[in-house]
């Protein structure tokens, strides 16, 4: 007894909250929560919850303050109160409601999310940093009042599957039912996991305020729009933005503290990455996780028709009994609805049109409560209401642009068991065993449609480490340019450049059996500018793979890594698409672009040297030999190799 007093007091002197403080957080919430939701925080034996609570109950300075169990009724009451509120409106299907964030306020701020930072920590020049005295003076002073006349909902989440070793316990301090809604959607209850881990420190903590509101229930000054990252305390602070990928903590603001959690700690990984199990011969399955810039194939990779889904977006992962273990961080999908339709994502169309929970989010609603976005199969009607308020075809916004129907950002938040291809390891406490990893590009001219590393730390440096993705018209500025983004996953690095590649590489070390690493493109084109592919293709990369991964395919190698023999792909092509797959199509599929490869190795080469000074030095060992290789091959073959000039080896490769 009293050595865990005297480890309490220990604990607290450590972490600076000074005991004092304590007796003075439970007065605050005391105070300020009715009786039936402070003891349900009370029954939470945390000194740093309450003080974290009490902080912003007396900066935010709410009305009404609801502590959320993981009892269905307490779900509902968030549900509920979202609709009450007017941040979401019913539409005609039972469960389905659609939630508009404001006009300015439809993606991620990439400008105004920051690590705070204090004096002497540099990061690198791609992460973005504010000093942190005056980044939490900035936000402190945005969340002050921010509540006034609204009601502070107190949510427990967990990322990763509950009771396992992936679990990150999380509070989620809000004052949008919304942003609550969505994470009942999107992730584990957590009120359990916090009663469960008693005063433990190691827990997420998010703080959002949409702040004043518009009469359309928007956040009004997206002008004072600020996501602040402290990666020392585990806290981030969202003010002033309405949008899921600023404010729904447990998405991307958490992956951000898992990075730097899973750097800290060391022997796991936290990334942006799709699960998938791939089912192969004999019913046997093989999980793959997968990293995809957005516009990629990630989602449509993820829900390939055949195959289970695990995830779509954030996977952790770790090392057991000389194996990749892999978990979705996520129980739901928060994805992208322009171009669903009916043919191309049943699953997601039925799950849509299905009675049940589903927020849809910036869409066009018909004046019959239908909902509408841009790339689906019906006729699109000339006016509803939209992201821009009630909408008519032609309208421009203030800018003069023209507004679209639906925003091409406009999502969906569903759970993963409402899709019929839910993979049934989703809750698996021990995660699924990662056979392969795969890292996708949008690349014209550049890779093959699939191609097998020669080993981990190839894969992790040439594919990984190398991605580039083209950019298309759905985004601003000039199409056709590459833009790097190593794992799909600069956006949310935490950690400096080289040290994340580092830190990729020492993962696979050692390990009795590594995930393979493939790299994919869906985007090869011809000459003329002709996708090479259909978009069905990409099933058989993937049965591809999972042969591979259990040895049952030979492969040819070439100097970029292995590549898939013609007649496996034939039989593939006739199995999983019944297609005729020629032999010209292979060839010019698969043959080896040397100019453009070694140009991309240049490319690479020169951002890791100046952008990465801590960049390992396996980086440009594994650069070098690639060029080395290219150089050879195209001293014997020519600058257009075909697989035909490799040989498959006679063992198998
Ligand atoms: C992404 O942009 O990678 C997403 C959506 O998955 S967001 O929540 O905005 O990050
Ligand atoms: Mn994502």
């Amino acid at each position: 007894m009293r050595q865990t007093a005297v480890a309490h007091i220990a604990a607290f002197i450590v972490s600076g909250v000074a005991l004092r403080m304590v007796s003075e957080y439970n007065q605050i919430l005391k105070e300020r929560l009715d009786n039936e939701n402070y003891e349900k925080l009370a029954a939470l034996q945390n000194p740093k919850l309450h003080a974290f609570v009490a902080d912003y109950v007396q900066l935010c300075n709410p009305d009404t303050i609801f502590v959320g169990t993981d009892s269905a009724e307490d779900v509902a009451y968030t549900r509920r109160r979202a609709v009450e509120l007017g941040e979401e409106l019913p539409l005609a299907t039972e469960g389905h409601t659609v939630h508009y964030d404001g006009y300015y306020d439809q993606a991620r701020d990439k400008e105004n999310t920051r690590y705070l930072v204090t004096p002497g920590v540099d990061l690198g020049e791609h992460l973005n940093t504010i000093d942190k005295e005056q980044g939490v003076r900035e936000v402190r002073d945005y969340l002050r009042g921010g509540m006034e006349g609204k009601e502070m909902f107190v949510r427990f989440f967990c990322l990763g599957p509950r009771n396992s070793e992936f679990a990150i316990p999380c509070v989620q301090v809000t004052d949008s039912a919304y942003v609550a809604h969505s994470e009942d959607i999107l992730y584990r209850p957590g009120y359990e996991t916090f009663r469960a881990i008693g005063d433990s420190q190691d827990f997420f903590r998010f703080i959002h305020s949409a702040g004043p509101l518009t009469e359309s229930n928007t956040s009004e000054q997206v002008s004072r729009r600020r996501i602040y990252i402290d990666l020392e305390e585990n806290l981030v602070y969202s003010a002033n933005t309405q949008y899921a990928g600023n404010t729904v903590g447990l998405k991307k603001l958490a992956l951000r503290l898992a990075i730097n959690k899973a750097d800290k700690e060391g022997g796991w990984l936290a990334e942006h990455m799709m699960l998938i199990g791939v089912h192969g011969p004999g019913g046997r399955v093989s999980y793959f996780a997968g990293a995809f810039p957005s516009a990629c194939g990630k989602t449509s990779t993820a829900m390939v028709p055949g195959e289970t889904i695990v995830g779509d977006d954030i996977a952790y992962l770790r090392r057991r009994g000389g194996r990749v273990w892999g978990a979705n961080v996520e129980n739901g999908i928060f994805g992208i609805i322009r171009d669903v339709n009916s043919q191309n994502d049943p699953v997601i169309w039925n799950s849509l049109h299905t009675p049940g929970e589903v927020i849809f989010t910036n869409i066009l609603v018909a004046p019959d409560g239908a909902p509408h976005w841009l790339g689906m199969d019906e006729g699109c009607p000339n006016a509803g209401r939209n992201h821009s308020g009630q909408w008519r075809a032609g309208d421009t916004d203030p800018d003069g642009n023209r507004i679209t129907p639906s925003h091409k950002n406009a999502r969906y938040t569903i759970r993963l068991d409402s899709l019929s291809n839910c993979d049934p390891k989703l809750e698996a406490p021990e995660g699924v065993p990662v056979a392969g990893i795969i890292y996708g590009g949008r690349d014209s001219d550049t890779w093959v449609p699939v191609e097998e590393s020669l080993d981990w730390a190839h894969g992790i440096i040439t594919k990984g480490a190398s991605l580039e993705s083209e950019t298309t018209s759905a985004t601003l500025g000039a199409e056709g340019v590459r833009k790097f983004n190593l794992m799909a996953i600069l956006d949310f690095l935490a950690i400096p450049l080289g040290r994340y590649v580092r830190n990729n590489l020492e993962f696979g070390r050692n390990l009795e059996k590594p995930p393979l690493v493939f790299g994919v493109n869906y985007f090869l084109k011809d000459e003329d500018g002709n996708y090479l592919n259909s978009t069905a293709d990409k099933r058989v990369w993937l049965k591809w793979m999972e042969l591979r991964v259990h040895g049952s395919a030979r492969a040819i190698e070439t100097p970029t890594g292995l590549i898939p023999r013609y007649e496996t792909l034939r039989e593939l092509f006739r199995e999983a698409l019944k297609k005729e797959y020629t032999r010209t199509e292979y060839m010019q599929q698969f043959s080896t672009r040397v100019a453009q490869h070694l140009e991309k190795l240049e490319r690479i080469e020169n951002i890791y040297r100046k952008q990465a000074p801590d960049a390992p030095a396996q980086l440009y060992e594994i650069i070098a030999a690639q060029r080395r290789r290219l150089e050879e091959a195209r001293a014997a073959h020519g600058d257009v190799i075909s697989p035909d000039c490799f040989s498959t080896p006679d063992e198998m490769k």
